[in-house]
This record gives structure tokens, C-alpha cells and sequence, in this order.
């Protein structure tokens, strides 16, 4: 009992350790020496907080502490000196239901989490703000269109711009990560449902928009139309990655979102529909760049 006892402590304490928040709050994006996930601004990431922090984790310590306690009793107990004359037991009903029974139980306790939060993720909202379509394209970049701006005859959104990424120098120069930042970033406003239909172009590669701390991660595929959704609580500026490995230029494919008030998005959407020249429209881009700071905690 004393050594059942202290080895409950020793799992509190490891499970503690796990849970504590990151110390390090990160900008959008990971930064060197974090522990976790990065911060979470939308519902659906919040979510992957909680399944990974209190569910994932405490139970895959339980498992490892109490595998290893298992291991360290059997080389202690049973080894040839301490038991020169070993048992001939060969089975044991009691043990072997336990064993099924409770990894199945265990499995039980992460599936009904998983799949609320699965269906959080997968059920797009029928009452999103706006809706941006992002593909991409065989050039190892993102296109952004925003069809609510207006459409042509054709039925093609007015607003659609490619985003690159900038390149070393850029990134140096502004003091942004290089191969996170984008010459283009996708501007949506804070507090409102975007709903995000995501393809890749017809004559393209399989690529995966992603950003960690909306919880977003979806796949642009050629010729089918994949939909995902986000509502970010927090202004800033978000980064993420091609997660889909694509080809060559794989690394090369940087996503940067943009969160700013409604005023700033207005402002730029306006900005967006006269379909301003590349001067202009950066430095516009400079009067409503959001903080890249340190983001809120939850
Ligand atoms: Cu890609």
C-alpha cells in the first residue's frame, strides 16, 4: 500500500508538470525552447488544448510510470537470484480480462472527447461571416480570393491575390520569420466566423493549409473542394506551413493570417476592390499590421 501510495504522488506530480502552461507565449508561431502546443486563439484549438493537456497526456503518463513500475518490480522480484526457482504459471483469467477490458475502457475515455471535438471541427457553421477560398497553386505558393467582395460575370472573386514567401532578406529586414512570413497576407476580422473553402489548382499537387493556433489543418486538394472554418478571438498576426509534403519547393510555402478589427478590415477590403498597384497596397499594409507580439493566454 505504502508503495502504491508514493507512486500516486509520483504520477501527480508528473501529470502536474505536464499540464503547466507553457511559460513561453508564442507569437503566432513556435519559438525555440516551447513546450506544448502553440497558443490557441478560435473554439476548435481550444479544444485540442484540452483533449492533448488533460486528457492525452495525463493518461499516456499513467501508462508509461505504470509500465515502468511493472518493469522495475519483475527485474527486482523474479530475477534468477532473488528466484531461482521460477513459477510454471501459465495463465491467469482475472489478469487476462483485466487487461482487455481496461486499455478498452481507456480507449472509450478518449474516443467520446476525440469525437465532440471532431464534429466541432468538421461541422462548418451555417452562419459564417465570410467565406475565403484558398488554393493552391502548382507554383508552390497560396492564392486568397474572397468571393463576399464581389464576383464577375464568370463568377470569379474580384479580390484574389497570390502570397509568396519573402524571402531571407525581406524577413531580416522587417524583423519577421523568415520562411513563416508571406508577402501577402490573408486579412480577416477578429471575432467573426470565416468559413474556408480550400482546393489546389486542377493541374497542381495535393498541399494542407494549416494554422496551429486556430486549430486549422486541411488539405488543398486538385479538383475537390475541402471546407474548414475559424473564429479567432485574438488580433494578430498567425503563421503556419504547407503540411502536405508537395514537392520541392514543400518548405517554401508560408501562411500568414492576419486578425485585425473590423474597422482594419474594412478598411483594406475597401482598399482591396479598387485593386490598388503592389506600392500601395504595402503601404497600406503597414497602417493595419496587428501586433505580432505576445498573444493572450486562455
Ligand atoms: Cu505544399
Amino acid at each position: 500500500m505504502k508503495i502504491a501510495n508514493k507512486f500516486l504522488m509520483l504520477l501527480a506530480g508528473a501529470a502536474s508538470l505536464a499540464m503547466a502552461p507553457a511559460a513561453l507565449a508564442a507569437a503566432g508561431h513556435a519559438v525555440p525552447w516551447q513546450m506544448g502546443l502553440q497558443d490557441s486563439v478560435t473554439p476548435v484549438s481550444d479544444g485540442i488544448h484540452f483533449l492533448h493537456n488533460y486528457i492525452l497526456l495525463p493518461i499516456i503518463t499513467f501508462i508509461v510510470l505504470f509500465v515502468l513500475a511493472l518493469l522495475i518490480y519483475v527485474m527486482v522480484k523474479f530475477n534468477a537470484k532473488a528466484n531461482p526457482v521460477p513459477s510454471k504459471t501459465t495463465h491467469n483469467t482475472t489478469v487476462e480480462v483485466l487487461w482487455t477490458v481496461i486499455p478498452i475502457l481507456i480507449l472509450v475515455v478518449i474516443a467520446i472527447p476525440s469525437f465532440r471535438l471532431l464534429y466541432l471541427e468538421r461541422d462548418i457553421p451555417n452562419n459564417a461571416d465570410m467565406t475565403v477560398k484558398i488554393t493552391g497553386t502548382p507554383a508552390w505558393n497560396w492564392k486568397y480570393a474572397y468571393p463576399d467582395l464581389g464576383v464577375d460575370s464568370d463568377g470569379n472573386a474580384n479580390v484574389e491575390f497570390d502570397s509568396f514567401p519573402k524571402s531571407e532578406e525581406a524577413a531580416a529586414k522587417d524583423g519577421v520569420p523568415y520562411l513563416l512570413s508571406a508577402d501577402m497576407p490573408m486579412v480577416v476580422p477578429v471575432n467573426k466566423t470565416v468559413k474556408l473553402i480550400v482546393t489546389s489548382d486542377p493541374i497542381g499537387i495535393i498541399h494542407s493549409w494549416t494554422i496551429p493556433s486556430f486549430g486549422v489543418k486541411i488539405d488543398a486538394i486538385p479538383g475537390r473542394l475541402n471546407e474548414d472554418w475559424f473564429n479567432a478571438r485574438t488580433e494578430g498576426v498567425y503563421y503556419g506551413q504547407c503540411s502536405e509534403l508537395c514537392g520541392k519547393n514543400h518548405a517554401f510555402m508560408p501562411i500568414e493570417v492576419w486578425v485585425v478589427s473590423d474597422d482594419k478590415y474594412k478598411a483594406w477590403s475597401d482598399l482591396m476592390k479598387t485593386g490598388p498597384d503592389d506600392a500601395k497596397l504595402k503601404e497600406f499594409l503597414g497602417t493595419i499590421k496587428p501586433p505580432g507580439a505576445q498573444i493572450a493566454q486562455n
